[in-house]
């Protein structure tokens, strides 16, 4: 059996992680690989709820703390359900974000403590961290001028300021600097074919062992 990987896509809004997310699967099936393709919040149908009640504007305030522990209940749901077991069974999971994305936005965005976050973390996945985390970064205004020209209804993230997805990118990169063996910096101003070209690049040590142990 062929040793499975938890690959993670993080970036802010309409840095393209559902474009690389769809092409990846694809390309990484073509090497052989199991592939399943997931997101958060959500990737099974009750943490899918959880996610409908995070993102809708309602008419009841949801705290910064509520929305962190929202995240990390549908959290719960999705490893117990699809990671774990998918993982378990020699496949690579593929998830359009995770705790980073938990981080970046209720932490750098939302001033949630840090701590805190990692504390739920640790109860939550203490026996997971994900074997890569790919972080497509670009500049604010790019992205939200790309999340814009595609937007139909604004959720509760979309409808917030530039200066609360500038803290995001900048705890993103701050991230990134403090675990570089696991993050791989995408530049993702670039075009489709060039970010394709770094992911490729950026995943080809874990193809090559992943490769190795079904031998
Ligand atoms: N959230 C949180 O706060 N805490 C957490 O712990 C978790 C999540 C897990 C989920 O919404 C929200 O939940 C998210 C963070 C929060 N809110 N925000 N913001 P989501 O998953 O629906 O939203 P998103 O992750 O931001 O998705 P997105 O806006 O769809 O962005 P994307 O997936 O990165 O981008 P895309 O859809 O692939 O591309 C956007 C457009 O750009 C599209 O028209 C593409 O065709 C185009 N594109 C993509 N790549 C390129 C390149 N390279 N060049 C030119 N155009 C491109």
């Amino acid at each position: 059996m062929s040793r499975g990987a938890f690959i993670t896509l993080e970036g802010i809004e309409g840095a393209g992680k559902s474009t690389v997310a769809q092409w990846l699967g694809e390309w990484l099936g073509a090497h052989g690989l199991i592939v399943r393709l997931t997101r958060e919040p959500g990737g099974t149908e009750l943490a899918e709820r959880v996610r409908r009640i995070v993102l809708e504007r309602g008419r009841e305030q949801v705290s910064a703390q509520a929305e962190t522990l929202l995240m990390f209940a549908a959290r719960a749901i999705h490893l117990d359900n699809l990671i774990r077991p998918a993982l378990a069974a020699g496949e690579w999971v593929l998830s359009d974000r995770f705790t980073d994305a938990t981080r970046a936005y209720q932490g750098g965005g939302r001033g949630v403590d840090p701590q805190w976050i990692d504390t739920l973390a640790a109860h939550v996945h203490a026996d997971l961290v994900p074997t890569c985390t790919l972080l497509l970064d670009l500049p604010v205004a790019l992205g939200l001028q790309r999340a814009r020209a595609r937007r139909g209804e604004t959720d509760r993230f979309e409808a917030e300021t530039e200066a609360f997805f500038e803290r995001i990118r900048a705890a993103y990169l701050s991230l990134a600097r403090c675990e570089p063996h696991r993050f791989r910096i995408i530049d993702a101003s670039a075009p489709v074919a060039a970010v394709r070209e770094q992911v490729a690049a950026a995943l080809a040590p874990w193809l090559e062992s992943s490769r190795g142990a079904s031998r």
